[in-house]
């Protein structure tokens, strides 16, 4: 008996500001992978590996980080993306696994190119070698003013800001405006969405955006 064959994996990435709704939306969109029967692996970036958890460590949180300059940070940035690229996403992909990422390779576009004013050039050089012809099939922008970004993050805080947090109103603007730019420049891909409406709303629009899409 012929089998059918085996449904393409499919590489879908979330990004948008900190606090933005991804983790809420991500939650929901796999809930809804998972009833359709499909095998989902859920990841996040920096991290989704022992070596890309230490160096998250490094990025946001210990004293080592302190003082780290925007080329170092893009590389440890990559660095964690390569090795996850090499051992979870491919691997899933291949096994026709849908890919679900919080955040991947457009943050650093945004974080170390636009608000840390490296030159798009070597930024986009750096993030092809660590993700090769790994490209995400759908990129959803949640999209939300930053000062409700920051009021979000403020309300849910419990400790000290990471190292990334403490950066001032005018970067995550930054990160912002570069998200819609992302938006206009590759439509095909990245999906900007209204992170201020409810998230019951946002989460069929996704949806149906994701079947849509992505069949
Ligand atoms: N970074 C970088 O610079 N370069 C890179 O290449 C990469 C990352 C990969 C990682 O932060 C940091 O690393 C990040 C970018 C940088 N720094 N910043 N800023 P992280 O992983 O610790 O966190 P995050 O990814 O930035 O976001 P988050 O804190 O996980 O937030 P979120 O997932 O987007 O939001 P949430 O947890 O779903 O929701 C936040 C709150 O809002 C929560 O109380 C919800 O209940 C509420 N919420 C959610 N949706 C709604 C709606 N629709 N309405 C009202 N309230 C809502």
């Amino acid at each position: 008996m012929p089998t059918s064959p085996k449904p393409a994996g499919k590489l879908i990435s979330f990004e948008g500001s900190e606090g933005s709704g991804k983790s809420t939306q991500i939650a929901r969109l796999v809930a809804h992978l998972q009833q359709a029967g499909r095998e989902i692996v859920s990841t996040r970036e920096p991290g989704g590996t022992e070596l890309g958890e230490r160096i998250r460590d490094i990025l946001l949180h210990k004293d080592e980080g302190q003082g780290m300059c925007a080329e170092a940070e893009l590389l440890l940035f990559t660095a964690a993306r390569a090795q996850l690229v090499r051992t979870v996403i491919t691997p899933a992909l291949k096994r026709g696994a849908v890919v679900v990422s919080d955040r991947y390779l457009d943050s650093s576009t945004v974080y170390q190119g636009a608000a840390r004013n490296l030159a798009a050039g070597p930024v986009a050089a750096v993030n092809g070698f660590a993700v090769g012809e790994v490209m995400p099939h759908l990129t959803v922008v949640i999209d939300v003013p930053t000062e409700v970004s920051l009021a979000r993050v403020r309300a849910r805080s419990t400790g000290r800001p990471d190292r990334i947090e403490r950066e001032d109103a005018a970067f995550f603007q930054k990160v912002r405006d570069a998200y819609l730019q992302l938006g206009k420049d590759w439509p095909q891909r990245v999906l900007v969405v209204d992170g201020t409406r409810p998230p019951d709303a946002l989460e069929q629009q996704i949806w149906a955006e994701v079947q849509q899409r992505l069949g």
